[in-house]
């Protein structure tokens, strides 16, 4: 499956290593991750080349043509919420993984959608975990896809 993983930039990077560890594990089970550069060390440099609006047109068709949304969102940050709100927009089903004792916006945590799951992690495996049973559910809606 095609899965839009986002994870803060701008809004601070304190939590790269867990966006390694989901981007990893996903590629490992054989899913395509077309922003997997949002956990590179040198993302900056990395799209250095592009405009803002290179980056935004594709990053907005990244996410319409993705099946799902992963998001690491236990930094504040301006683009990760305007894609989670972008994706529901869509109707794709997206994980938010939170870390444990974090303080998260009631624009996340008071959304009901049924598409939008909101899921707190103390280390690595529980947040393994959470990933595993996003991908099984939503395994349901695309049986078609790998
Ligand atoms: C190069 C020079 C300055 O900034 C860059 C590269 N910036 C970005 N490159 C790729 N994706 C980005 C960039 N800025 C934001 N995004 C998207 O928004 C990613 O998909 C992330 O999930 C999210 C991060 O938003 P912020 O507000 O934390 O930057």
């Amino acid at each position: 499956m095609q899965i839009y993983f986002a994870g803060s930039i701008s809004g601070g990077r304190e939590f790269i290593r867990m966006y390694q560890n989901i981007v990893n594990h996903l590629k490992e089970q054989g899913h395509t991750i077309p922003t997997e550069h949002v956990a590179a060390d040198d993302v900056l440099h990395i799209e250095s080349t592009l405009t803002p609006e290179q980056i935004y047109q594709r990053d907005i068709e990244w996410l319409s043509q993705s099946h799902a949304m992963i998001a690491e969102v236990s930094r504040p940050s301006l683009g990760v919420g305007y894609e989670i709100g972008y994706a529901l927009s869509l109707k794709k089903p997206v994980l938010c993984l939170v870390r444990e004792g974090v303080f998260l916006s009631r624009m996340i945590t008071g959304n009901k959608d049924s598409l939008l799951s909101v899921k707190p992690y103390t280390n690595w495996p529980s947040c393994r975990s959470e990933v595993d049973r996003f991908m099984t559910e939503i395994t349901t809606l695309f049986p078609q896809s790998d």
